[in-house]
């Protein structure tokens, strides 16, 4: 006799399956609650902080020092719109809204990248911002090319080239003002100072203190932990910053040959949560400005609909 095997034991398996084969898991494939969950969570919160990041450097196109660097810095910003776009569809290809994702950001109770919470005084940020912020983004988004939920995966592949690009313009705005005169020298050295810790903490908590990471790694979604990612980035960021002739802040960092890794002082993980929990220097300001967008474009998402309606009423005329 053959024993009944309910349909989940054979979802789950063949989900197990794929997982262990490095395969990809599709829309329409069953997948665990918990792993859907999961994916709206970390796909919603990285659609957010695209959407986000555009306020820091919006603050200086119309500032830019040249007409190059205007164009360019505009560019920029319009692919960090596009990510966010890519990113809002992968995650309504999980069954969660474009609006209701909208709803959580507005209101306060999305998270979005901690780095986007502080100011940008000068023009040096942009030149930190892109080389310290998107460099960050990199080592951390590089690996989630091979996500196994496809359409996340291969929507980093696309938004992986264009942050590659990203972080070169920031390293040769910040270049030229290296080459510069001493003030200008001294405003790079300023944003690097500013930007260095908090972009170290993009990569999230310890991975002792990440309640996701382990989970994320077993399913594919992640494939390094925390930690690992940020020894990279300053691994990364060590040499690039000999050629800058930028000091990066920390008095303690050196190679540790024993131990294979960066030595660095501690992180203030009490920045990082005050960050979180909406306390940062510029947290209010960011959500102010997304929620007067979002009223500001009302009417075309009203206009959007009512044409829609007259569409299909008229399709069906003709039908
Ligand atoms: N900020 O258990 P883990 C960019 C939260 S895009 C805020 O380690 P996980 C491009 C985390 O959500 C930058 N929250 O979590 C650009 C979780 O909270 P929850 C965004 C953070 O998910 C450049 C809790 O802490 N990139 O820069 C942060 O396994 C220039 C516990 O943490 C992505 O989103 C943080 N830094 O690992 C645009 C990449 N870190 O949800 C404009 C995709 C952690 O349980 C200008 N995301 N948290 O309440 C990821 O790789 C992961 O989600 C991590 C966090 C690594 C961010």
């Amino acid at each position: 006799m053959t024993m009944a095997v309910s349909p989940d034991v054979d979802e789950q398996q063949a989900f197990d399956e794929l997982i262990a084969q490095d395969a990809r898991i599709e829309p329409r494939d069953w997948m665990p609650e918990a792993y859907r969950k999961t994916l709206i969570r970390q796909i919603s919160q990285h659609a957010h902080s695209e959407i986000i990041g555009m306020q820091p450097e919006g603050n200086w196109i119309t500032r830019a020092p040249s007409l190059k660097r205007k164009a360019i810095l505009m560019a920029k910003v319009q692919d960090e719109a596009g990510h966010g776009l890519y990113l809002y569809s992968a995650a309504q290809t999980l069954g969660i809204t474009r609006e209701e994702m909208t709803e959580q950001l507005i209101d306060g109770t999305a998270k979005y990248s901690s780095i986007f919470n502080y100011p940008t005084p000068t023009w040096a940020d942009m030149g930190a911002i892109g080389w310290l912020v998107d460099g960050a983004a990199i080592v951390n988004q590089v690996p989630l090319c091979r996500c196994s939920y496809g359409p996340y995966g291969r929507a980093m592949v696309r938004v992986c080239k264009e942050e590659s690009f990203h972080q070169r313009q920031g390293f040769e705005i910040l270049l030229a003002l290296m080459q510069g005169t001493d003030a200008q020298r001294a405003m790079a050295q300023d944003a690097v100072d500013r930007w260095y810790w908090p972009s170290l903490m993009m990569f999230g908590p310890p991975d002792e203190e990440s309640p996701n990471s382990a989970r994320s790694m077993a399913w594919k979604i992640k494939r390094f932990g925390n930690d690992e990612l940020r020894q990279r980035f300053v691994g990364m960021l060590v040499p690039q910053a000999e050629v800058l002739g930028v000091t990066l802040p920390d008095p303690e960092l050196a190679w540790d040959d024993d131990a294979q890794q960066w030595h660095t002082s501690a992180i203030d993980w009490d920045e990082f949560t005050e960050v979180l929990s909406g306390r940062g220097p510029m947290n209010a300001v960011r959500i102010q400005n997304r929620r007067t967008a979002h009223e500001d474009g009302a009417w075309v998402r009203e206009a959007a609909a009512e044409y829609a309606r007259k569409q299909a009423l008229r399709e069906r005329e003709v039908a």
